[in-house]
């Protein structure tokens, strides 16, 4: 019996890594580091999961400062950046994310989100894209609330710890191989909607693979009696 939907937030609920991509190269160039991310970097960069860990990643790759200060204090940096864009409504949800998540509430299904993002970043989006709204969320496991990031199952345990289930009674969502990864070691079916930076991901154990959540452009609409031609 299915009780609970458990969702990742980048790439799931809103197409949200091209602002942390841009995120990324304004603190890189606020620190005059001569680093810039293109989109087909950005699209390999993604294999490691975590902002931190992928700047030390490339760091490494590019004899780059690795030290944890000058790391902490760019993600810092980075973290402005991408707060300040989606405060300004730089990124929306998702095709049929809206609805999902009420017609979900409504049938009586809890929600919850597993996250490798900070909890700051992810109140930030919830905020810009949903308002008061996001307290439809019950449980809310981010990447601070782990040792162990996507695609180590610990973030998807934690949240089904918090809503006190067992993997068959949840569904996960996911846009990404690492996280489809993550919740599939969790023990979960996961439904995947592959996003702008993950769509050549192979997406071997989905229980199913989906464009998007909803139909282009759609908002609920009400069945007036005719037909459309
Ligand atoms: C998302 C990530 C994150 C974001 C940036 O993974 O890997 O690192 O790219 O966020 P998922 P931070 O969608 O699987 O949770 O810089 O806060 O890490
Ligand atoms: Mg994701």
């Amino acid at each position: 019996e299915l009780k609970a939907l458990i969702f990742d937030v980048d790439g799931t609920l809103a197409e949200t890594e091209e602002q942390h991509r841009l995120a990324f190269n304004a603190a890189f160039a606020g620190a005059d580091l001569p680093y810039e991310w293109s989109e087909d970097r950005y699209r390999e960069l993604l294999g490691v999961a975590g902002g931190k860990q992928r700047m030390a990643a490339y760091f490494a790759a590019v004899g780059g400062d690795t030290s944890v200060g000058a790391i902490a204090a760019l993600h810092q940096a980075k973290n402005r950046h991408y707060a300040e864009a989606v405060a300004a409504g730089e990124v929306r949800l998702r095709t049929g994310v809206a609805r999902i998540l009420m017609e979900a509430r409504d049938a009586g299904l809890r929600l919850a989100i597993a996250t490798t993002t900070s909890r700051e970043n992810l109140m930030a989006l919830l905020h810009a894209t949903m308002g008061s709204a996001h307290r439809i969320f019950e449980v809310m496991v981010t990447g601070e609330d782990v040792a162990n990031l996507k695609p180590d199952p610990e973030v998807y345990l934690k949240a089904m710890a918090q809503l006190g289930l067992p993997p068959e009674n949840c569904l996960a969502f996911e846009d990404s191989a690492l996280g489809l990864e993550s919740a599939t070691r969790a023990g979960l079916r996961t439904v995947v909607t592959p996003s702008i930076y993950t769509s050549h991901h192979r997406f071997g154990p989905a229980a199913l693979v989906v464009n998007s959540l909803g139909e282009p452009g759609s908002t609920i609409r009400v069945y007036d009696g005719t037909l459309a031609s």
